[in-house]
C-alpha cells in the first residue's frame, strides 16, 4: 500500500465541526545559533492558516524529524485539527511502545502547532485559550559561569546589570567534562584519564564558589545551580548541607533519573528547593516527580514530555501539590518552545521560575516574533497563537549538523577513565 492510499485510513472519528481538515505535516530543522532546532509545521486548508510547534530532541534531531514526517504525518492529513487531545493520543498509541524523548517530542511538536492554530483561528494568544494571565510576565534566570571563581562573579555581575534578579552560578572544576563552565583539561596529569572529572574536588569547589557570591554580589539576587545529574544520593545530601548558607532559590538535578527514587531524602535532608525534572522523556514521569515528592519544583522540557497539553497538566499537579513550576528553557528550545514555556508561565497560580536564554540575531531573523527578556521579564506575545513565524528560507540558511553533544558526552569520565553523566 503506498502512502497516497493510506491517507484516508486514518478517518475522523467523529463528524467534525467544520470543513477545516491538516493538509501538511513535516518537520523544518534549523540551527540558526549551531544547536538543532526542530521544528513542527502544521498546514491547513484554510489558505494561511498553519500552526508551528517545538519538537527539539537536538541530539537525535534527525530521529524526531523522520519519525514526524515518516510516520506522524499520515496519521493527520485529512484530519479536523481542532481535536488535539485525540491527535497526539493517536500518535502515541499507534506506536505501541509509551514514551521517550523521539516520540514525546514528536508528540509535543504537534501539540503545540495545534494549539497554535486554535489560537489563530480564534484570534487570541494560546495563554487566553488556556484560562488567561494569572500574572503579567514570568521573571527568568540566566547562566553566569568562569574557569576561576571570579570570572563566574563577573559573568553574574554582567547577568545583574541588565536587570537579572536570578542567576545560575556554575565555576569550572578540573577536567574536560565539567557541566556548564569552561573546561580545565589536563588537570589531573597522574591520572588514567587526565581530562577526568572527580566529585570529590567538584563537592569542595561549589560551596566556595556561593560563600564568594554571597560575600560579592547584592544581597536580594536569587542564586540557583545546577549538578547535573552527577552524584550520589548521599554526596547530595552533603552538598545540599554545604550550600545551606547561602540561601538557594534551587539546586537542581543532584541525582540522575535511575535513583530519583532517593530524592525525597535529599530533599528531607534540608531545606534547600531541589529541582529536577529535565530528563523526564513523558508526562507520567514528570507526574511521578510530584507524587512521589521527589521535588520543590518541576522542570520538566515541556517538548520531551507532550507539550503544551502535557505542561498544563503538570502546572495544575504542581498547584494542588504545593509545587512550583520552572520549565526548562535554554539554547536546545527553539523560540516557539520559550513561548510554550511563557504560556505556561503566566497562566498557572504555581509558577516559580523560568529559565531563559538570550537568543542570537539570526535566530530572531529565523523566527520573527522570539520573545525578548527585558530587565529580566519574558512577556508573552499578544498576537492570535505563538505569535512567532518561521522564514523558511531564512531556517534553510543555518543547516544542522550532527550533535557535538556526542563528542562532548564521549569525554566526560572520572580520572580513573570510568564514564560520568554528561
Ligand atoms: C539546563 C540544562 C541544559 C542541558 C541541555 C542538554 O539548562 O538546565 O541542564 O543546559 O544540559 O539542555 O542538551
Ligand atoms: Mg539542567
Amino acid at each position: 500500500m503506498n502512502t497516497k492510499e493510506t491517507m484516508n485510513t486514518f478517518e475522523n472519528p467523529w463528524r467534525p465541526r467544520t470543513d477545516l481538515r491538516i493538509t501538511s505535516v513535516r518537520a523544518i530543522v534549523t540551527a540558526p545559533e549551531g544547536t538543532a532546532l526542530v521544528v513542527v509545521r502544521i498546514d491547513t486548508n484554510e489558505p494561511g492558516l498553519y500552526g508551528l510547534g517545538c519538537a527539539t530532541f537536538t541530539q537525535r534531531w534527525m530521529a524526531v524529524r523522520s519519525f514526524i514526517d515518516d510516520h506522524v504525518a499520515r496519521l493527520l492529513i485529512g484530519r479536523y485539527p481542532g481535536d488535539i487531545g485525540d491527535l497526539t493520543r493517536l500518535i502515541g498509541f499507534t506506536g505501541y511502545w509509551r514514551g521517550g524523548p523521539v516520540t514525546n517530542n514528536a508528540i509535543s511538536g504537534v501539540d503545540q502547532a495545534l494549539w497554535d492554530i486554535a489560537g489563530k483561528r480564534a484570534g487570541m494568544p494560546v495563554h487566553e485559550l488556556l484560562g488567561g494571565k494569572v500574572r503579567a510576565a514570568a521573571d527568568t534566570y540566566l547562566h553566569a559561569d568562569g574557569r576561576t571563581i571570579d570570572e563566574a562573579l563577573d559573568s553574574a555581575e554582567r547577568l545583574i546589570d541588565r536587570g537579572q534578579r536570578y542567576v545560575r552560578l556554575q565555576v569550572s572544576t578540573p577536567g574536560g567534562g565539567g557541566y556548564g563552565a569552561p573546561a580545565m583539561p589536563t588537570e589531573y596529569p597522574d591520572a588514567p584519564y587526565r581530562n577526568g572529572w572527580s566529585a570529590r574536588d567538584y563537592l569542595r569547589r561549589t560551596p566556595a564558589l556561593f560563600e564568594a557570591a554571597r560575600d560579592r554580589l547584592p544581597d536580594n539576587i536569587e542564586l540557583l545551580h545546577d549538578v547535573h545529574s552527577r552524584l550520589t544520593p548521599k554526596d547530595a545530601v552533603w552538598l545540599a548541607r554545604a550550600l545551606e548558607p547561602y540561601r538557594l532559590f534551587f539546586l537542581e538535578d543532584v541525582l540522575p533519573p535511575e535513583h530519583w527514587d532517593r530524592l525525597p531524602e535529599v530533599r528531607a535532608a534540608s531545606p534547600i528547593p531541589i529541582a529536577v525534572g529535565e530528563l523526564t522523556t513523558s508526562f507520567q514521569d514528570a507526574a511521578r516527580l510530584i507524587q512521589n515528592k521527589g521535588v520543590d519544583l518541576i522542570r520538566s522540557h515541556v517538548s520531551d514530555i507532550g507539550g503544551l497539553t502535557a505542561g498544563r497538566k503538570l502546572a495544575d499537579l504542581a498547584e494542588a501539590n504545593g509545587i512550583r513550576t520552572a520549565w526548562h528553557g535554554p539554547g536546545d528550545t527553539s523560540p516557539i518552545g520559550a513561548a510554550a514555556n511563557v504560556a505556561l508561565d503566566v497562566i498557572s497560580p504555581a509558577f516559580g521560575i523560568q529559565e531563559g536564554h538570550v537568543y542570537n540575531e539570526a535566530t530572531h531573523e529565523v523566527f520573527p516574533g522570539t520573545l525578548r527578556i527585558e530587565d529580566g521579564w519574558l512577556t508573552p506575545n499578544d498576537a492570535p497563537g505563538w505569535g512567532i513565524d518561521i522564514d523558511e528560507s531564512a531556517a534553510a540558511r543555518y543547516p544542522a549538523e550532527l550533535s557535538g553533544h556526542d563528542a562532548w558526552a564521549a569525554g566526560v569520565r572520572r580520572p580513573d577513565g570510568a564514564l560520568e553523566a554528561p
